[in-house]
């Protein structure tokens, strides 16, 4: 149950329901909605034995993976490789006119040191490679749609989770789950910029209901954010930029983007299988991570926590 801000004082490290404290313990916080579970009614997939099969396989590598292997190579088939293709030109087309600049800065290194084509699905252990070297961030596979918590909580270790396999071929253009598309297209662009990851925050230790609040602003942020940019209306979210239907859509109602506000856009209900009823903007990208900013330091904590970078752990910090 959630625990009351009020009981900040007796309140100590030890009482906090598990949470991962090193990042090999990520191997521990897996929880994923997966296909055949949460998602199944709408799916597109849902019907196609051999896309089910498919997925399996693409489990298997996520729930064997432990922290500090290699990502496994993927052979990719011909027909995933063609809805990649489709998928990989459409967005291509409407980048230069509806992407922010922070996103298109890094398209030439990823097509050089990635393989980022039309032809080709990059694999996940380049970019991670890739990543640590202008970041810091890594990746881990993960099978489907991870929890909220499990999700943040690889964040506060800089630790992405990437679903490694792509979407059904019967609808390219919008899938009601992240994929590889959607991490390679919609999230790394972003990840590999060091001007764009302070806003991803940390989040260890909070309480489930300020749990819940980061995980609504990070879904209207890093997923489905815009930002103005000289005059024009841009977009930062991934899941935006990695589908072509909600991309058109969005930005042809312009009616539905509104100003961001933490206290505001965090009461928003997240649509997860569908569009979204509203999007949000700021008047600029460094905006997005003030306002975050000034939100996460307004949030009390029922003691001190301090990350450790050499021993990527979590240590508690007493309060005399
Ligand atoms: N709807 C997105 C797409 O079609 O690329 C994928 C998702 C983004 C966020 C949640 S699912
Ligand atoms: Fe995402």
């Amino acid at each position: 149950p959630p625990i009351p801000l009020s009981a900040t004082t007796s309140f100590d490290f030890e009482d906090m329901p598990w949470f991962p404290k090193r990042i090999q313990d990520i191997d521990l916080a897996q929880n994923v909605l997966r296909y055949g579970s949460a998602l199944d009614a709408d799916h597109p997939g849902f019907k196609d034995p051999i896309y089910r099969e498919r997925r399996e396989h693409f489990a298997r590598i996520a729930n064997n993976h432990k922290y500090g292997k290699p990502i496994p190579q993927v052979q990719y088939t011909q027909e995933e490789i063609k809805t990649w293709g489709t998928v990989f030109r459409e967005l291509h087309k409407r980048y230069q006119k509806h992407a922010c600049k922070e996103y298109l800065e890094n398209w030439p290194q990823l097509v050089k040191y990635c393989g980022y084509r039309e032809d080709n699905i990059p694999q996940l252990q380049d970019v991670n490679i890739f990543l640590k070297r202008k970041t810091g961030f890594q990746l881990r596979p993960v099978a489907g749609y991870l929890s909220p918590r499990d999700f943040l909580s690889g964040l506060a270790f800089r630790l992405f989770h990437c679903t490694q396999y792509i979407r059904h071929s019967s609808d390219p253009f919008y899938t009601p789950e992240p994929d590889c598309c959607h991490e390679l297209l919609g999230h790394m662009p972003l990840l590999a910029n060091p001007k764009v990851p302070g806003i991803l925050y940390k989040s260890w230790c909070l309480t489930n209901n300020l749990r819940y609040c980061f995980g609504q602003l990070y879904f209207f942020t890093i997923e489905f954010g815009l930002c103005k940019q000289n005059g024009e209306m841009k977009v930062y979210g991934a899941g935006l930029l990695s589908s072509v239907a909600e991309l058109e859509y969005a930005i042809s109602h312009p009616e539905k983007i509104s100003r961001f506000d933490p206290n505001v856009t965090c009461k928003q209900e997240c649509i997860i299988t569908s569009y979204q009823l509203g999007y949000w903007y700021t008047d600029s990208f460094e905006e997005a991570k003030e306002k975050m900013r000034a939100y996460a330091e307004g949030i009390q904590r029922p003691f001190g926590i301090r990350y450790n970078p050499y021993t990527q752990s979590v240590e508690a910090l007493s309060n005399e």
